[in-house]
């Protein structure tokens, strides 16, 4: 088919247009409007159209954005004008006292902020001349930065051409956009996976990824890499329309020309509502999708900016609150081991104390055995030790240009530290087991724990100070024991109260009272969580057919393995695993039991005996923290209509319910094709499912 020339013309720019809309759709706006594959599909005419009349090829096409050759070293850039750095404020009161200053300079009592969060990543310059990306620099030392174009120009959330023409009126002949260039969280998760995958080195942190990966002198590896930017100012300009009374006008207008912009960002008149705004950003750092350390606070007012100007090599305007380091180098004194509930050996990492992530951390999991050898981890190194959020704190790192020559290596133990019985590995396990079961006491005490917890027989207050004391003081060695307890035995504890005793002793009584699947869940069996309980009293109905049931007949459960089969299978032919159960039965713990009805009911819908509608049977997974709903509640809305929350995404999952930083299941879910629900499309689901039952 021959194409007029302007056809073809209209045809390129309309494309270019399109794209770079799906592109600012998808990667700023997060909201894609068309699949995936449509979006290739216009890619691929563009990539042929360019083929088939190369005359027509411009530098800000979206097809041009990879492709460069790799450089032999980066050439530099002199910015127009210097990209200083903020001064920081490490407490409320170093605030305080800059807004102090800030008031008495302009002489006036209040002042507005415009307030945003501080991302940790690197500081980059673009310039824009007539409305096109011409070169993009790093920070560099503030004056000279090192000319990284082709890697910036691989960041599909950049613009190459500034072309929104109407709604951002004129473009300027000349526009400096300054902002940070990180990796989301994410794909920093991604790409540690893949390294490991690969057998290559782990990156510390999202901030060294990102480093790493802009200064890359092949473009091509910066673009698998998969950065990110947000614009927060403007350094040079030229020509109309751009804002000069406000900052946070001008960072409307950046949004306008589709740069990414933070949301968070806020104006706010006064220190208590700077400080409020900290607070809430610090509580929500861990749901947002990036790390960021602190706040910015900035003058909002352009011409007040101008008026406090500079000291030395940082604008009197602004300030950097930092939130307390989330990384900390500390000395590692020792590796102890902890015995867990299945006899699991974790060490456990024993540093010297050091303030992280706002806490004082004297501890830090080194997960297993594997994991000390790939980090090359010794006693005596100097270690980073990360606390993020509030997760357990991890060594991800060791210093080896500071090992001192008196660095000692770990090895696992052979025996169980705490009873003495022999630790093995078994092949294909990352963790070495203690093998003495419940005659070890560390065992014996997470297990009565486990026993104890919220989601087993939920016993209100037995917690870990209790259940040691209880253990040590061989007041009780399994959990049958709880029931025979005294109130003079708990009361005769250190630090317990007749009426805390007596709250105690109610409580196991309460717990009496219970169901067959909490009861299953309870015993601890290894391999055995709420939801593989839960099939199991629905298939079984009754205690004592599970107990009766062999292996061939557990592994005809529907969703239990071979694996999950034979650990359930080896529990009941323990004899004191039996005589436990039978002490707990003959103390008053009874569930209602299913005699005759459960197993046709479960055969007929797989895993579950109730519930009807678009959610019964179907299988769902859980992924990130949505906005309104918990974890639980979640799993309980689809439980009562009959679906089934498990944990891993395979082939069998139907729905896979993805809320902010969603892990590794949410790719697993792309992977395979399966239907990814938001918070709002779940609660649409349940709607119908209900509107289906009633
Ligand atoms: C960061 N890192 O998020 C500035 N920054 O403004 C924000 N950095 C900055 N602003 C002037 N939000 C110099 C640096």
């Amino acid at each position: 088919m021959s194409e007029r020339p302007d056809q073809v013309v209209r045809r390129v720019q309309e494309l270019r247009d399109i794209i770079e809309l799906h592109n600012y759709n998808y990667y700023v706006q997060d909201t894609p409007t068309i699949p995936d594959a449509e979006f290739d599909k216009l890619f691929r005419e563009l990539e042929e159209l360019e083929q088939r009349y190369p005359h027509l090829v411009t530098p800000d096409s979206p097809t041009r954005r990879v492709g460069a050759p790799p450089l032999k070293a980066f050439s530099q850039i002199v910015h127009r004008t210097p990209m200083l750095s903020l001064g920081n404020a490490f407490d409320e009161g170093e605030v305080e006292a800059f807004d102090r200053r800030v008031r008495q300079t302009l002489g006036i009592s209040s002042v507005e902020y415009a307030v945003e969060p501080k991302f940790d990543g690197l500081a980059v310059s673009l310039c824009y001349e007539d409305g096109i990306l011409r070169t993009g620099a790093t920070r560099g030392d503030g004056y000279v930065g090192e000319d990284v174009t082709l890697n910036l120009r691989t960041i599909r959330s950049i613009p190459l051409a500034l072309r929104v023409g109407n709604r951002a009126g004129q473009t300027p002949s000349f526009l400096e956009v300054r902002g940070e260039v990180l990796m989301l969280k994410a794909d920093f998760e991604k790409l540690n996976r893949q390294q490991r995958e690969r057998n290559l080195k782990e990156f510390i942190n999202p901030r060294n990824a990102a480093a790493g990966a802009l200064r890359q002198l092949d473009p091509g590896i910066t673009a698998m890499r998969k950065l990110a930017f947000f614009a927060y100012g403007i350094g040079a300009y030229e020509g109309a329309n751009v804002p000069r009374d406000k900052h946070d006008q001008v960072l409307d207008y950046l949004a306008s020309l589709r740069f990414p912009v933070v949301l968070e960002r806020r104006t706010v008149v006064g220190l208590a509502a700077m400080l409020q705004y900290n607070r809430e950003i610090w509580a929500k750092r861990g749901q947002l999708p990036y790390d960021i350390d602190g706040t910015v606070y900035k003058v909002n007012d352009l011409a007040q900016q101008v008026k406090l100007g500079f000291v030395s090599r940082a604008p009197r305007f602004a300030l950097a609150h930092k939130f307390p380091a989330q990384e900390a180098v500390t000395e590692l004194l020792g590796i102890d081991v902890q015995v867990g509930r299945t006899g699991a050996l974790t060490p456990v990492a024993r540093l010297r104390p050091v303030f992280v992530g706002g806490v004082t951390v004297t501890n830090a999991t080194l997960h297993n055995e594997d994991e000390i050898r790939r980090k090359d981890v010794m006693i005596g190194d100097s270690v980073i030790v990360r606390r993020a959020g509030d997760v357990i704190p991890e060594v991800v790192a060791v210093q080896k240009d500071k090992r001192p020559s008196s660095v000692k290596a770990f090895v696992m133990p052979d025996h169980c530290p705490v009873c003495g019985s022999k630790a093995v590995r078994l092949q294909g396990e990352a963790m070495t087991r203690c093998t003495g079961g419940l005659y070890c006491p560390a065992q014996r005490k997470q297990a009565i724990l486990h026993f104890a917890s919220r989601r087993a027989m939920n016993i209100h207050g037995l917690g870990d100070k209790l259940v040691e004391q209880l253990v040590d003081n061989a007041a009780i060695r399994t959990p049958a024991d709880l029931y025979k307890l005294g109130i003079s035995a708990l009361a005769a504890l250190a630090r317990m109260a007749d009426k805390s005793a007596g709250n105690v002793i109610d409580a196991i009584e309460k717990s009496k009272d219970t169901t067959l699947a909490r009861f299953i869940y309870a015993l601890g069996i290894r391999n055995v969580g709420e939801t593989t309980a839960r099939d199991l009293a629905a298939y079984f109905g009754t205690l004592d057919r599970l107990i009766g049931a062999d292996v061939e007949i557990l592994g005809r459960v529907p969703d239990i393995g071979p694996v999950v089969a034979q650990s359930i299978a080896d529990f009941f032919s323990e004899s004191h695993n039996l005589e436990i159960i039978e002490q707990l039965r003959a103390s008053g713990v009874r569930w209602k039991e299913n005699e005759g009805e459960a197993m046709r009911q479960a055969q007929s819908v797989p895993g579950t005996s109730a519930g009807s509608g678009k959610v019964r049977g179907k299988t769902f997974v859980l992924t990130g923290s949505l906005p309104n709903l918990a974890r639980d509640e979640v799993k309980e809305k689809l439980e009562a209509q009959g679906g089934k929350v498990t944990g891993s995404v395979s082939k069998k999952t139907d729905f896979v319910v993805a809320g902010a930083d969603p892990g590794s299941k949410f790719d697993k879910a792309i992977e395979l094709g399966i239907i990814i629900l938001d918070e709002a499309g779940l609660l649409q689901l349940l709607q119908e499912s209900q509107a289906d039952l009633s």
